[in-house]
């Protein structure tokens, strides 16, 4: 990558950018470059920090020391640190899951006004799926029961996790000859981390098996969880419009950014926002009302419920304070950068964090619990209108650029609207893929990292696979960067798709590209190929199935778990940047090889997302060749050279968005 590369293919972005340039305000192009040379034993994983002898830096090829003080070689280091890794990305998208099984424990007893069981139907299927009894019962009484069930797949010694009686007997079996059926999320994530620490497990093998199962405890865990109750309690999301970029910002009305991940809160405040009392007391501060917009994963998750609009991914978030137009900016967890906080010494922006869990110095701290959920919500849209009234209209610049989409696919939705409403099936889908109209699917999600310019590589990639008929399923970020890029409206299908795809898509009226959600619904991936599996005729597990992941400018942890409980389900998966795994040879040729042998599946590294495409679409070419199924039934008319930068700059040359309505 060039050190003069473009910071992004975005328009509103570029803009931006200038403006935070302008204002001699630091953005995190800038501290990226501060940062230079960054540390290429921290970068191939070689630095280890587990004791206090240390720290140590090893190499593998003799230019250095090859062990640490207390013995441990680059491979034993390289593989506890990505252990390490998993069980932090695991942990996280964990904790969010507990704090909705929680949230729907209270619902159940009556124990907060804000929160009420808005899928009664689908909390009785998840209740009868375990086996809970349903006659007579009513709604509270079966939701506390699951409620109970699903704290326990949380703490619980013995068993194995509920959720994997979703996956096809054969992936069960690879993970039990692996010896890595998980037993309950904490218990994971627990054992994985201790193993990690000075002087416990140095056999690099087991190390990275241990992170298989501990990211496993995450997908059919800690997120899958997550995902099913938030359909519970927030209510299942179905197909929407709404807008992403930064141009769904309005000048006229008092704008409130949520920003994180946890859809709590913000769901209560999407509530309290249209409130007339509070719109009235808007229009007495001079707004003509309350704007919603959402940031990364709680913009996913507000927008597939409830439409709102999203005003950018990651690497958006300062860039949206800059605007000026921001008038409080709300924060829970995960992906919010400390330096949100000090835009407030350049901005009348007022920021807000909410979580117990999550404080930033400078921010005020309203915390947030569930009980108290509505109060919490009026106090902070109220402390937003008193904002707006110190906005200095001079300082507004909202770049006039957004882009319309469609979201909230789930599961069940695609059940249903592929099956049609008498027939909800999965076998359209199947037939597709076995008549060769579709090639495969392809899961492509995950973060923007400035390493990488800015959603150029989810859009370089997402076209090339859609122009080679693969239907591209997405969460978090990756799904912001193609919603803003036009990628996530029905008329794209014309646009981009090769021609059996665009069959598809006309037949059945859906984008070529299907929003599932936020990081945590990466779990519907899952749950969606079980369901292929189920349906039958394109293999009997995972590993069979023409199906690949992908997270081409991948930057947390999170993506590390999500990458590792794909791989371990079967599913191969190719990312940007490699892993902080090349100092070691062993660590390298495991996840690249040797765990196919384990999973059927493997990890990848192709910074360069057209080559990468291919690597997914060759991938796809060989899943069905295995099965037997006839070639793609229509050829591709233009092959670009891989790596053609024409294709990978498209996205900088087309046409602005249309302007913000
Ligand atoms: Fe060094 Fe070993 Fe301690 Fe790691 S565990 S810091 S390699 S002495
Ligand atoms: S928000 S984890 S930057 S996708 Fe889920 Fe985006 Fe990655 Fe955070």
């Amino acid at each position: 990558m060039s050190e003069q590369k473009q910071r992004s293919v975005d328009p509103a972005v570029l803009e931006m950018v200038e403006v935070a340039a302008a204002r001699s305000v630091q953005t995190i192009w800038d501290r990226l470059e501060a940062q230079k040379a960054q540390c290429r034993f921290g970068r191939d994983g070689l630095c280890c920090r587990m004791c206090f002898m240390g720290p140590c830096r090893v190499t593998e090829e003799g230019k250095g020391p090859q062990q640490g003080i207390c013995g441990a070689t680059a491979e034993t280091i390289v593989a506890r640190n990505l252990l390490r890794h998993v069980a932090g990305g695991a942990a996280a998208h964990s904790d969010h899951g507990r704090e909705i099984v929680k949230t729907l424990l209270l619902a159940a007893k009556g124990e907060s006004k804000a929160y009420q069981i808005r899928s009664p139907g689908r909390m009785r299927a998840l209740a009868a799926e375990f086996g809970l009894p349903l006659d007579g019962r009513s709604d509270s009484d079966v939701a506390a029961e699951l409620a109970q069930l699903y704290l326990a797949e949380f703490g619980k010694q013995d068993g194995t996790l509920l959720n994997l009686s979703r996956a096809p007997e054969a992936q069960r079996n690879y993970w039990r000859a692996a010896g890595v059926t998980p037993r309950s999320v904490d218990r994971e994530i627990v054992t994985g981390v201790h193993m990690t620490t000075m002087g416990v497990d140095n056999d690099p093998e087991h190390l990275l098996l241990a992170a298989a199962r501990v990211a496993l405890a995450d997908g059919w865990g800690g997120s899958m969880i997550a995902t099913d109750l938030s359909d519970v309690l927030f209510g299942e999301p179905e197909p929407l419009r709404s807008a992403a970029n930064l141009g769904v910002l309005k000048e006229d009305h008092v704008n409130i950014l949520v920003h994180g991940h946890e859809p709590t809160l913000s769901d209560v405040i999407a509530a309290v926002s249209r409130d007339p009392d509070i719109v009235a007391e808007a229009n007495a501060a001079g707004a003509k009302g309350v704007n919603l917009a959402g940031i990364c994963c709680t913009a996913n998750e507000i927008l597939m419920r409830h439409g709102i609009p999203i005003a950018g991914n990651f690497l958006q978030q300062e860039l949206a304070v800059m605007t000026g137009a921001i008038d409080l900016l709300l924060v829970d967890v995960q992906c919010v950068f400390p330096a949100l906080a000090r835009l407030q010494e350049c901005f009348h922006t007022k920021v807000v964090s909410t979580s117990p869990k999550a404080k930033f110095p400078g921010a005020e701290h309203i915390e947030f619990h569930e009980e108290n959920a509505l109060d919490c919500a009026r106090r902070i849209v109220r402390m937003a209108i008193e904002s707006f009234r110190r906005r200095d209209p001079a300082m507004v610049r909202i770049p006039k650029v957004h882009e319309r989409l469609v979201a909230g696919f789930t599961t069940q939705v695609v059940f249903r609207i592929l099956g049609g409403r008498y027939r909800p099936s999965f076998r359209p889908l199947n037939d597709g893929i076995q008549a060769g109209r579709l090639r495969g699917v392809a899961g492509v999600v995950g973060c923007n990292n400035p390493k990488f310019t800015h959603d150029q590589c989810h859009l370089a990639m997402v076209r090339e696979l859609l122009r080679n008929d693969v239907l591209v399923v997405q969460t978090g970020c990756s799904a912001i960067a193609c919603g803003k890029g036009g990628l996530l409206a029905p008329e794209a299908a014309a646009k981009y798709a090769g021609k059996g795809l665009q069959e598809i898509c006309e037949a059945v009226g859906i984008p070529p590209v299907l929003h599932l959600g936020a990081c945590v619904d990466n779990s519907r991936i899952l749950t969606a190929c079980a369901e292929m599996v189920k349906e039958g005729g394109i293999g009997d597990s995972f590993d069979k199935l023409p199906v690949v992941g992908a997270a081409p400018e991948w930057m947390s942890e999170k993506a590390i778990a999500i990458g590792m409980y794909f791989v371990a389900s079967g599913i191969s998966v190719v990312i940007g940047q490699p892993l902080p795994v090349e100092g070691s040879r062993v660590v390298v040729d495991f996840l690249t090889r040797k765990m196919r042998d384990f999973f059927g599946a493997t990890w990848s590294f192709q910074p360069d997302p057209i080559k990468a495409a291919h690597l997914m679409i060759d991938h796809l070419d060989r899943k069905r060749a295995e099965l037997g199924l006839p070639p793609p039934m229509y050829e591709v008319p233009y092959a670009p050279q891989v790596g053609d930068e024409s294709l990978v700059f498209a996205a900088a040359a087309a046409p602005a968005p249309s302007a913000a309505s």
